[in-house]
């Protein structure tokens, strides 16, 4: 773990190594939607690993990065950007090849408002720190119900939303940023919170095609670095 080499203040430390640092922990989903990005735009980068479990990101180094004390953070050079909506946003702008964002305007906001569901409304009512909440205060057995009921009202959303535009991928044939954000959070549905997808005919169809991209099974969290087996 090294937090301090980019907790320097000086925006203008155009002295740091170019390559572009990425803060994760494996299980997080925000995380993975930078690690996909990054690898479907071919960009290298270093993995640090920030343990959540271990409670890492309170520490003052990384809170030094992101004062919010959340993964994921990107460094790229002088730059810290925290938030993976906002990393996604810099990395279209700065490394605009292979774009994930298309041209055309509806496809556009069509690409960002599912982005925009699924970090809005379904992560962060389904986040960890959140469910263990619900755990102290409810009781365990009111966790998973609190989960799959805001997985089931955001995927209903976004089973309609999708239906007439997808093809291959969410929004025809094209990998884009709407499924950067939504085939980790399928994943993590299915995988951690037992969600069955045969409500959602569209989702479950554009996951089988997410599964078969080496750019999304080399993000997935047993691929990771820190990945506990
Ligand atoms: N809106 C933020 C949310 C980030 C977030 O919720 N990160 C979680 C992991 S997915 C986290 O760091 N949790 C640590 C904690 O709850 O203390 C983003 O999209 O990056």
């Amino acid at each position: 773990m090294d937090f301090q080499a980019h907790s320097l203040k000086s925006s203008d430390d155009s002295s740091t190594s170019s390559k572009l640092v990425l803060y994760s922990f494996w299980r997080s989903s925000c995380s993975w939607r930078v690690r996909f990005a990054l690898n479907l735009k071919g960009l290298s980068y270093e993995y640090r690993a920030v343990n959540l479990g271990r409670r890492e990101q309170l520490s003052p180094d990384f809170e030094r990065l992101n004062p919010l004390k959340y993964v994921p953070v990107l460094v790229d050079g002088p730059v810290v950007v925290s938030d993976s909506c906002a990393i996604l946003l810099y990395l279209e702008e700065k490394y605009p090849e292979k774009a994930l964002l298309p041209a055309d305007l509806r496809l556009k906001s069509l690409n960002l408002q599912v982005g925009s569901i699924i970090s809005s409304s379904i992560q962060p009512v389904i986040m960890m720190g959140l469910l263990k909440t619900i755990e102290e205060k409810f009781g365990p057995e009111e966790q998973l119900p609190w989960a799959q009921s805001n997985l089931e009202k955001g995927f209903n959303a976004l089973e309609k939303l999708l239906k007439d535009f997808s093809g291959q991928y969410a929004l025809g044939d094209e990998v884009y940023m709407a499924d950067v954000f939504l085939a980790p959070q399928i994943s993590i549905a299915i995988e951690n919170f037992d969600t069955d997808m045969s409500k959602f005919p569209t989702l479950a169809r554009i996951y089988e095609s997410y599964k078969k991209l080496p750019e999304f099974q080399a993000s997935s969290p047993e691929r990771q670095p820190d990945a506990l087996h």
